[in-house]
């Protein structure tokens, strides 16, 4: 509330999700003063928010949890491969009780500005509570996946009945029993409820504009056993991991996929197919640069989805035709292509006949109107960029990052910006960000700047900013590698092909995640090569 807490701090953390939770715990032990602005009432971040039912990691979970901590690692018990949102919002949980975190957070609170004050080089930060501090430093741990898009469906507001998006759901739960329920969007979040809605409802129609791949997650419980196994091997886990093109251990097959045998290659995807999940799309190290290697991986896919739909015709509207596979993030489910046999579950082609207008009983198609009591929002993000633009972020010049971006994102390494220095972007354009696992992404970014504000004050030093010479060639770099892949020919979010009047930039460095690591330790190795130190 106004006027309590610090008015100063070292570090203003924007967020106490992953990301954030961890910046405070890494920040705090180092001597700095930290708060951390959280709107939420608790902990959490995406899986604070992300109640549907069926929401799941896509990682394993073993991966998918913080590595700082030996005891925390050791002493955590994951019940599932996948663990679900309830379970890793109990982690999180439990990691800030552990690190009793919860004192330098302020829950509740949104920041809607970041001002830079120039003579002095802190940051204003303003609240939507009143609260303001000023910073030296401004760390954004907003996430890439944390903006809701709801689309511009006309008479979306005049619906009588319930409008639920995926990534807002109630706390409480909905009872959706006997209902009439209409889900729009079939990515990752449309892909995970499907199935569990189908069970509950009376009638489940899914309105589809674009088919997605998915992959059978093939998740199961774990046994004490396998977690005694992979605790044992925890430290080769990791070094695995960090070195990786994704954040996970796992080796992608060592020729290339246009090099294997038809039985070499049937054999690594059917390996792939089993252990389950997205690491389907990089089981060939060219499985993503060229259309002849990804088409061996899309024509298996093909066959294995094709077998588990009973009627061909709706097969042919689920297959996806736009894109090639893993060019946009695969989807991994339970059941979702057998969901489509049973009688109580309609797929709607809205290529064929699309959504022209909601009323207060239904949907429109230029074709039917679909009588519903709830409609289920599964559209996805205002990706990589949505949360940080929603912040009045002023630096130098009063020239807002807003300005600055408006061609699209444009970055240093993915965490300097000139104009605005000692403010660092975690996980956001310009780093591996959501192509990688985001929680050993968020301690690789958050040890880095860490690790920068270290030498800062070892030699008295104020602040970092990028130097644009630098931002420049990082912005040609990304754009290089991305050009050098398939994942232009997707309209996905990475791109911003998901909100209208984005610009089309591809924001992730497609590099890998231990490339990325490299680069960032190199130039953090060679005095910040590529910043500015600016000294008092
Ligand atoms: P996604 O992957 O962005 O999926 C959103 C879905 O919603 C997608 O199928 C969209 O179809 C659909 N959509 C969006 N707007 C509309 C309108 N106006 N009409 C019909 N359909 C629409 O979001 P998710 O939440 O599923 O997943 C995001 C990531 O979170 C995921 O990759 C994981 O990494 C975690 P479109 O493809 O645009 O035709």
């Amino acid at each position: 509330s106004p006027g309590k807490g610090p008015a100063e701090v070292d570090v203003v953390v924007v967020g106490a999700g992953i990301a954030g939770l961890y910046a405070l715990h890494k920040f705090r032990e180092q001597g700095l003063t930290v708060r951390v602005f959280e709107v939420a009432d608790g902990v959490g971040g995406v899986w604070y928010w992300n109640r549907y039912p069926g929401a799941r990691c896509d990682v394993e979970s073993v991966d998918y949890s913080y590595s700082f901590d030996e005891d925390l690692q050791q002493e955590w018990n994951w019940s599932e491969k996948y663990a679900t949102q309830p379970e890793i919002l109990a982690y999180l949980e439990h990691v800030a009780d552990r690190f009793d975190l919860r004192r330098d957070i302020e829950f509740g609170t949104r920041v809607t500005d970041i001002v830079l004050d120039e003579p002095t080089l802190r940051w204003q930060v303003g609240t939507d509570t009143g609260r303001a501090v000023s910073a030296r430093f401004v760390v954004l741990a907003t996430g890439p996946l944390s903006n809701a898009n709801t689309p511009a469906i006309p008479g979306l507001d005049t619906f009588a009945g319930r409008v639920l998006h995926t990534s807002h759901w109630p706390h409480d739960g909905v009872d959706l029993a006997g209902q009439r329920v209409g889900v729009i969007g079939t990515g990752s979040s449309g892909i995970q409820t499907i199935p569990c809605l189908a069970e509950e409802v009376a009638r489940l129609h899914v309105f589809q504009r674009t088919p997605n791949y998915s992959v059978p997650a093939g998740n199961t419980p774990l046994t004490e056993e396998q977690r005694q196994a992979q605790k044992a091997n925890y430290a080769e886990r990791r070094r695995l991991s960090m070195a990786s093109g994704g954040g996970s251990p796992h080796q992608p097959h060592p020729k290339l996929a246009v090099e294997a045998t038809d039985e070499e290659r049937r054999e690594a995807y059917q390996r792939r197919w089993e252990l389950g999940g997205v690491l389907f799309s990089k089981t060939f190290p060219d499985q993503l640069l060229t259309r002849e290697a990804n088409d061996t991986a899309r024509l298996f896919w093909e066959e294995k989805v094709r077998a588990v739909i009973d009627d061909p015709r709706v097969a042919d509207i689920l297959i996806p035709r736009d894109h090639p596979i893993g060019t946009k993030r695969i989807c991994t489910d339970t059941n979702y292509y057998q969901t489509f046999n049973r009688d109580n579950v309609e797929l709607v082609d809205l290529r064929a006949t699309p959504i022209t207008a909601i009323d207060a009983d239904g949907v429109h198609t230029t074709e039917t109107h679909y009588r519903l009591d709830t409609l289920v929002l599964a559209t996805g993000f205002d990706a990589m960029t949505g949360s940080v633009s929603r912040m009045n972020i002023v630096g130098r010049g009063g020239v807002t990052l807003n300005e600055t971006w408006a061609d699209g994102p444009k970055t240093y390494l993915g965490l300097g910006i000139p104009g605005f220095p000692n403010l660092f972007n975690l996980t956001g354009p310009g780093s591996p960000s959501v192509l990688a696992n985001m929680v050993l992404h968020s301690e690789l970014h958050v040890d880095w700047v860490a690790e920068a504000i270290g030498f800062l004050d070892d030699r008295g030093a104020v602040a970092l900013e990028a130097r644009p010479d630098a931002v420049a060639a990082w912005v040609r770099e990304c754009a290089d590698r991305a050009a050098g892949t398939l994942m232009l020919e997707a309209n996905s979010w990475y791109l911003g092909a998901n909100i209208e009047g984005k610009p089309r930039v591809f924001m992730p460095f497609v590099g890998g995640f231990g490339v990325y690591g490299q680069i960032i330790a190199e130039v953090a190795a060679a005095g910040y090569k590529g910043f500015d130190v600016l000294e008092a």
